[in-house]
């Protein structure tokens, strides 16, 4: 059942060395946090308390109500962060400096701690002083379950549920073709942890405004196609979100619905923030690797499911080189 590595089982030593020579470690993930980055910091919290190491998990922004009920009391959120109070930062689920949501307004070069790199997405740049990197996970707290199970480590049903919110939000309820044999195998263990499934999928799934379901249908209504249908995509303008009384981040989750569509194998959406022009890309098709694309415009991720954001440029230009690149792509990985 549990196929660690050798490899593995080395990083996951000299991360209990590492832990266990703290009294008080900070917890970080990217910014924007989905379901995988708050699951990764919120089970660390739990765990680490456990262990009688203290621990605390950061984010700047307002938590979004669908993961309300998995905050951990002690989390910080979008407090001031006295950095001498820590002796050690876990980095989750983020693949570089920069998209760490780092406290203070400050930047990575300046925080004054020691970093332990934990994480999934294929282009981590290993920034920390130990990395444990697997793209083969479908979810850092999939690798934080496997670790965790490894160490015998405390796992209370609080810490189960943070693990297993993570596998369910990174695999899409089990439909994404991340999920593997250990994926299942994982999870189940979390059951057996006492993680509570039900409550993640009627807090991710059963739980969504009448609102927010017909805006989707609109979407729907606008959606645009090319290159035979193989791809589908999504403009969203500040325009479109006024017309129909959308704030940005709920738009953020949108991508995925098209997967539903028959025929499908790559999706987009492309949607102006302040920030800039955002870009989500999905690809269906193992053939396609949609990564590319994202490394193209200046973003990264995972092979099927990755990102990109660009700035000062109209959402014409924007869907002008989304369709450069895929049909690049396309031509470079043939029709298969
Ligand atoms: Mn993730």
């Amino acid at each position: 059942m549990n196929k660690i590595t050798s490899d593995s089982r080395e990083l996951v030593r000299q991360i209990y060395q590492w832990i266990t020579g703290k009294k008080s470690i900070l917890l970080l993930t990217h910014q924007r946090a989905d379901g995988d980055a708050f699951g990764s910091i919120f089970a660390m919290s739990h765990c680490l308390n456990d262990m009688g190491i203290s621990a605390f998990p950061y984010v700047t922004e307002n938590v979004p109500d669908r993961y309300e009920s998995f905050v951990p009391k002690d989390t910080l959120i979008g407090k001031q962060v006295d950095f001498n109070s820590f002796d050690g930062v876990m980095c989750l689920d983020c693949a570089n400096k920069k998209r760490i949501d780092i406290p203070n307004n400050t930047t990575f070069s300046d925080l004054p701690l020691l970093c332990c790199n934990i994480d999934h997405h294929i282009d981590n740049s290993k920034y920390g002083e130990i990395n444990y990197i697997d793209d083969k996970c479908s979810a850092t707290t999939e690798i934080l379950s496997i670790m965790i199970k490894e160490l015998s480590l405390p796992c209370s049903p609080e810490c189960a549920t943070a693990l297993l919110l993570g596998i369910i939000t990174d695999t899409g309820g089990y439909r994404f073709n991340n999920t593997t044999a250990q994926t299942l195998n994982i999870a189940s263990w979390l059951m057996d942890k006492k993680g509570d499934h039900d409550q993640i999928i009627a807090e991710m799934y059963y739980n969504e405004s009448i609102h927010m379901l017909k805006f989707q249908a609109k979407l729907f209504d606008e959606i645009h196609f090319a290159f035979d249908n193989r791809l589908a995509y999504f403009l969203i303008t500040d325009e479109l979100l006024d017309r129909h009384g959308v704030v940005s981040e709920d738009a953020e989750d949108v991508v995925d619905i098209a997967r539903a569509i028959k025929g499908v194998e790559m999706i987009c959406r492309i949607q102006e923030t302040e920030e800039g022009m955002r870009y989500s890309l999905r690809s269906m098709n193992p053939a396609i690797p949609i990564i590319e694309i994202a490394h193209q415009l200046g973003g990264g991720g995972h092979e099927m499911a990755a990102g990109a954001l660009q700035k000062n440029i109209t959402i014409e230009k924007a869907e002008d080189l989304l369709l450069t690149y895929v049909g690049e792509c396309i031509a470079h990985h043939g029709n298969s």
